[in-house]
């Protein structure tokens, strides 16, 4: 009996050596202490012993249970404390380390351009009011005087929705519907998209951004318009630059004008973005035509107005040297991140 004690305490020894989590522990003192493990079963072979020898064994096998119990715990507790350690080793901060750099979020070189544009109208007296990139037909050419059939509605290449709704292809779509709910003095600029059916080049895109203008009191001229264009433009640019006007046609302005600016990315000397000119076109202008305010209900005999529609990624790509309008939509963080 003495014999098969001492063997199963060898084998639980080399056993609790060996093992290497709390798990295992755990697993040994069910094998060890366990209903249908060894040591209950001394217990039962006690009434074989006779009546002399059951004492002493029966307190051999007491101090057998009680040493596996104690070294159980024990393993367990020391291995349980190594796992935690290893744990915290590896989610160990080493505060010393430098900080990883984040890239900021910035808003995009149109949107800049556009708040760089609308502070100095802003601080010329207009204020900002917009207009919906879907509209019908009647706002975004009915009302400015394009007649049904008109070959000049063939100028802007269109993108309908449906018979009667479309992308807006100028910002222009927001003078008769303002005029409609406003009483003259109104002095607005509208940001916003404009959408053509066009071919994309260096120059131009399907999808671009345009800031209308307009000015309706009694007695506003010409003069007024050309002032007005004038002193956006230099302060836009922080210098007096070279502007040139050219008559020209839009059947919502009389007279009509596309004024041009140097070109200052190839500086005159001739490029893809100014066809080789030495010119670039930014906006067209003109006095708002009788009929465009007869459809906004103002009276053209008591008022007068002039209107403009500048072009805003030609206006970042001559102060930023760009030269081509596709970087604007190609998401090149490369591009991007200079601005
Ligand atoms: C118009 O869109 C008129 N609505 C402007 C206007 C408003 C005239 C009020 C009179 C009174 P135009 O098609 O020329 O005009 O466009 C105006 C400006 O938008 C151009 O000078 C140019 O800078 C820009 N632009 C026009 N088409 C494109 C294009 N496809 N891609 C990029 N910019 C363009």
């Amino acid at each position: 009996m003495d014999k098969s004690i001492e063997k199963i305490r060898e084998e639980f020894i080399s056993e609790l050596n060996s093992a290497s989590t709390s798990t295992q522990i755990e697993q040994l003192k069910i094998k060890f202490l366990g209903k249908k493990g060894p040591i209950v079963a001394l217990m039962r072979s006690l009434k074989d012993c006779s009546k002399e020898e059951r004492p002493k064994v029966g307190q051999l096998i007491n101090s057998l249970k009680e040493e596996v119990a104690t070294s159980c715990h024990k393993g367990f507790e020391d291995l349980l404390l190594r796992e935690e350690k290893v744990k915290l080793e590896s989610q160990k901060i080493d505060v010393t380390m430098p900080g990883k750099k984040s890239n900021k979020g910035r808003s995009h070189p149109i949107r800049q351009i556009l708040n760089h544009i609308l502070s100095i109208f802003k601080e010329m007296g207009f204020s900002i009011q917009y207009s919906p990139n879907i509209d019908s037909e009647h706002y975004n050419f009915e009302s400015l005087n394009f007649e049904d059939d008109h070959p000049a509605r063939d100028m802007q290449d269109t993108f309908y929705l449906s018979k009667e709704m479309l992308l807006r292809t100028h910002t222009s779509n927001i003078q008769a519907r303002l005029m409609q709910k406003e009483k003259p003095p109104i002095r607005v600029v509208c940001p916003g998209k404009a959408f053509r059916n066009e071919n994309i080049s260096a120059r131009s895109h399907v999808f671009f951004h345009q800031v209308e203008g307009f000015y309706i009191d009694e007695n506003v001229t010409f003069a007024d318009l050309i002032s007005t264009l004038n002193s956006f433009f230099n302060k836009f640019f922080g210098q007096k630059i070279k502007m040139r006007f050219r008559s020209s046609y839009f059947p919502f302005v009389e007279p009509g004008l596309e004024a041009d600016i140097e070109c200052l990315v190839c500086s005159t000397k001739g490029c893809a973005i100014c066809k080789n000119t030495g010119w670039l076109e930014v906006v067209g202008a003109g006095m708002i035509h009788p009929n465009v305010l007869k459809a906004g209900r103002v009276d053209p005999e008591k008022y007068t107005g002039y209107a403009w529609g500048l072009g805003v990624e030609r206006l970042q790509m001559l102060l930023n040297n760009i030269p081509d309008i596709r970087m604007f939509t190609e998401n090149d963080e490369r591009f991007l991140s200079q601005f």
